[in-house]
C-alpha cells in the first residue's frame, strides 16, 4: 500500500515503492543556503541555550503539555528538565541545533533538536545527527509547520557538513527500516492499575502483584554502579556488542562518560564483575516518567532499558538484576523494544508485549529494511 506524502515525498529518503536502488547516501547537497527558511508572520527562529534556566524551563513546559501521548491520551512523556539538559549536551552539541519557534509575544510555539553521532551503518561509518524532540503546540497543529522545523534544522546540520540523520517515530512515514514493538516489565502492579496501564479485573491484582513483586535474582551476581573509572574498560565493551548490529553508534569515550556515568533520575548504569573483580558485562536504562492525564494527574515512573553489553553473564540474568535495583528504586515499569539481543530475555524476564511500535529511520541514507534485532540504536 502505498499513500501520499506531501512533504516527505520531496525529501532524500527512501520511498516506499522504491526497490532495487542501491544502500547508501541519497542525495549530497551542492549548496546550502546561509538564510534560514522564512516562517509565518508574527514568528521567529529562536536557538535555545538549555544550559540556561530559562531557556530550559520553556522547553520543559513546552513539552510536558505538548510532546507525545499514547493513543488514548492516558499519559504523556514528561522528560525532567535535567533530563532534556543532558539529552542535548551531548559531546559535540551546537545550540544552533536547539531550533525553536517563538511568537511575537514571546511563547513558546515549537521545537526540534539535532545531537551529532557517529554511527555505523552495516559497513559505513558515517558522522550523522539524531533528531528528536519534535514538538509544535496543539493549538498550531496539522498547519504543515512540522516540515518547515524540518527543513530548516536540515539546512542548519548541512551547513555544518553533516548530509545524514536518524530518527524514531510512532507514526508510519517514508520509509522505516525496521520496526520494533515496545515490551514491558509491570513492576508496581497496584499503580499500573490504578492509572490505566494496565486493565485487570480487582481479583487479579494481588496474583499478578505476586507473579511480578518476585524479581529473581541468580546468587552470586556482583553489580555495582557504574562509575568514572569504568569509562574505559565500558568504551570496548559496549562499542564490540554494537559492533555486532546493522545500524549502531560508535562511542568515544567522552560520550560514554557522558550517557552513562550514573545521574540521579536521568541514567543508571551498572557494571557486572568476575570473580577477580574484573569488570565484564554492562547494562543502562534512562529514567522517562510519564504524566497520567486521566484522574488524579499523577506520575508513572518507567525506566527504559538502555544500552548494554554481555560477555561472560546470562543476559537474562543481568536484565533481572537491572529490573530488581530499578524496583528498589521506585520504578512502576521497565520498558524495552525488539531490538539488539533483548528477545533473547524479554520471556523469562516477565515482560509483556504492549500495543506501541516503534519505526527506526535514516534521512538522506537507502539502507534496506532489516529486523529490529539487528538495529543497535536507541534514541530516548
Ligand atoms: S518523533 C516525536 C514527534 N513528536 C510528537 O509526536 C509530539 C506530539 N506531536 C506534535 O508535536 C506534532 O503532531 C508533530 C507534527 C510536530 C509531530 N516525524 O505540521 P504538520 C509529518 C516526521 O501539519 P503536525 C521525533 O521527534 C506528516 O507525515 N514527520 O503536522 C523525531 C506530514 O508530512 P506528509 C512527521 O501534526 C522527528 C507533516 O509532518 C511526524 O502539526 C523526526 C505534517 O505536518 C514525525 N513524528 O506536527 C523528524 N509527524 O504530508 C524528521 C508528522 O509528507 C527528521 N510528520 O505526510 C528528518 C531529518 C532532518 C535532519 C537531516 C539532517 C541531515
Amino acid at each position: 500500500m502505498s499513500s501520499t506524502h506531501k512533504f516527505w515525498n520531496t525529501q532524500p529518503v527512501r520511498q516506499e515503492v522504491s526497490s532495487a536502488e542501491e544502500e547508501g547516501p541519497i542525495k549530497i547537497p551542492k549548496e546550502v543556503s546561509k538564510t534560514p527558511l522564512p516562517l509565518p508572520p508574527n514568528f521567529s527562529w529562536v536557538t535555545l541555550d538549555v544550559t540556561n534556566t530559562n531557556d530550559l524551563t520553556e522547553l520543559y513546559t513546552l513539552l510536558s503539555n505538548h510532546y507525545v501521548e499514547d493513543s488514548d491520551s492516558l499519559f504523556r512523556f514528561n522528560y525532567s528538565a535535567e533530563f532534556l539538559m543532558w539529552a542535548l549536551t551531548v559531546p559535540g552539541y551546537l545550540s544552533q541545533w536547539h531550533l525553536a519557534i517563538r511568537s511575537s509575544t514571546g511563547t513558546l510555539l515549537a521545537f526540534i533538536a539535532a545531537t551529532p553521532q557517529h554511527m555505523k551503518i552495516k559497513k559505513e561509518e558515517v558522522d550523522i545527527v539524531d533528531i528528536n524532540f519534535l514538538c509544535v503546540h496543539t493549538s498550531l497543529r496539522t498547519k504543515r509547520l512540522a516540515p518547515v522545523l524540518i527543513r530548516e534544522i536540515t539546512r542548519r546540520v548541512n551547513l555544518e557538513g553533516i548530509y545524514f540523520a536518524a530518527y524514531t517515530a510512532g507514526i508510519r512515514i517514508p520509509t522505516p527500516y525496521s520496526v520494533a514493538q515496545y515490551y514491558h516489565r509491570p513492576l508496581n502492579i497496584k499503580k499500573l492499575v490504578e492509572t490505566d496501564f494496565l486493565s485487570l479485573p480487582d481479583d487479579k491484582i494481588s496474583t499478578y502483584s505476586k507473579l511480578y513483586g518476585t524479581v529473581v535474582v541468580p546468587k552470586g551476581i556482583r553489580m555495582r554502579p557504574m562509575t568514572e573509572d569504568d569509562v574505559d574498560i565500558v568504551s570496548d565493551l559496549l562499542n564490540q556488542q554494537l559492533s555486532k548490529y546493522e545500524v549502531a553508534p560508535v562511542f568515544s569515550k567522552e560520550e560514554v562518560r557522558h550517557f552513562f556515568v550514573p545521574r540521579k533520575s536521568i541514567v543508571d548504569s551498572f557494571v557486572f564483575l568476575t570473580e577477580n573483580g574484573e569488570v565484564s558485562d554492562f547494562m543502562s536504562y534512562y529514567h522517562l516518567p510519564s504524566r497520567v492525564l486521566q484522574g488524579n494527574q499523577g506520575t508513572l515512573n518507567a525506566a527504559y532499558l538502555f544500552y548494554y553489553a554481555c560477555n561472560s553473564i546470562p543476559l537474562k540474568d543481568m536484565v533481572n538484576s537491572v529490573i530488581n535495583y530499578a524496583k528498589v528504586n521506585n520504578i512502576d515499569v521497565v520498558n524495552c523494544l525488539t531490538i539488539m539481543d533483548n528477545d533473547l530475555f524479554i520471556k523469562d524476564c516477565k515482560f509483556g508485549p504492549g500495543d506501541g511500535n516503534l519505526n527506526f529511520y535514516l534521512f538522506n541514507w537507502n539502507l534496506n529494511p532489516i529486523e529490529s534485532k539487528k538495529v543497535g540504536i536507541v534514541l530516548f
